[in-house]
């Protein structure tokens, strides 16, 4: 009987941004991240050996191209021996709409079903440099909650793990601005962003923005944990503005949405936000805050769909 194996992961959202690399082919990033995996967004990859003459992917039921997977799944090939083509399956319940990357929780969960189906050791540390490889994100897929990912230097040293395994209560509203495709890849856009000359003052920044969101974290402090991924956030988008080849994710939606934010926080209510390489809007509040703070956007935003989303949890095999 062929051999199945299945996983799944669910993506992260990351409170101290990945936004460059020091290794581009290693995903070696110029920044540690650290980020919280969320329960309502994931994606089911199943992985079996083909007499196929390559590796296929059906996304969704479709068969789609299969280039990035294949160099993925030949770095298993270096590392393990040369094995047959496999054919990859995966279900994403990452809604396009919501403009999240799907890229974490697609590596993540591609990662763990090779190592199942290769009988590898159920070593998460091995499976976060593997997911990392395949995109940087990925790293952190890896784990439940919170995770941070450790820059390192060098392909043993750059991998991420589990922080601080705990509820706090966190709520991410996302506001489903847009739905249609990234103007400007990740890859790219860091590329550029790591041409700003202000770039080194908010790597900088970042390496004392981590230590104190650990803090923050470790004291369920919902109000600094915001403010303090909101500023790390916004000074991400700040070097995009920055770079040789300005460029900006935000839309004059996403800046209401921010705007709109402020104007909650300010009013008292726990509201604080996070962007990443899209013009969709994170919302950072608590649990007991959330339906009042809902009830606040829709209200003020009745054309934009939103998400309620908690931490979720680390890959698991299905
Ligand atoms: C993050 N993002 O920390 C940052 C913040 C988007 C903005 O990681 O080139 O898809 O595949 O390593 O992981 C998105 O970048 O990039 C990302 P690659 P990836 O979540």
């Amino acid at each position: 009987m062929t051999k199945l194996a299945t996983a799944r992961a669910h993506t992260n959202i990351a409170l101290i941004k990945y936004w460059g690399k020091e290794n581009v082919a290693l995903n070696i990033p110029t920044t540690s991240s650290l980020s919280l995996t969320l329960d309502q967004f994931y994606t089911t990859t199943s992985v079996e050996f083909t007499d196929s003459s390559k590796d296929e992917l059906i996304l969704n039921g479709i068969s789609t191209d299969s280039t990035r997977v294949s160099k993925f799944l030949d770095l298993f090939r270096q590392q393990e021996g040369n094995f047959s083509k496999i054919l990859v399956r995966s279900e994403n319940h990452v809604p396009t709409a919501a403009g999240l990357a799907s890229s974490a929780s697609s590596f993540s969960a591609l990662t763990g079903a090779m190592f199942n189906l290769l009988e590898l050791p159920n070593d998460v540390q091995e499976m976060s440099r593997m997911a990392r490889k395949g995109s940087g994100s990925a790293s952190r897929s890896i784990f439940g909650n919170f995770a941070v990912w450790n820059k390192g230097e060098d392909d043993q040293s750059s991998y991420a793990e589990s922080f601080y395994d705990e509820d706090i209560n966190l709520t991410m509203i996302v506001a489903e601005i847009s739905s249609s495709m990234k103007k400007m890849s990740s890859t790219k856009g860091m590329q550029l962003a790591q041409t700003a000359p202000t770039y080194g003052a908010w790597v900088e920044k970042a390496a004392h923005q981590l230590e104190e969101m650990k803090a923050a974290i470790r004291a369920k402090d919902i109000e600094k944990i915001g403010l303090i991924a909101q500023d790390n956030a916004l000074g991400m988008h700040e070097q995009n503005r920055n770079s040789i080849e300005p460029f900006d994710y935000f839309t004059v939606q996403t800046r209401r949405v921010i705007d709109f934010a402020k104007q909650c926080y300010e009013s008292g209510l726990l509201a604080f936000v996070t962007i990443d390489a899209g013009p969709n809007v994170k919302i950072i509040t608590d649990r007991a805050s959330e339906t009042e703070l809902l009830n606040k956007f829709k209200v003020n935003f009745p054309e934009i769909p939103f998400e309620v989303a908690h931490a979720g949890e680390g890959l698991r095999y299905v």
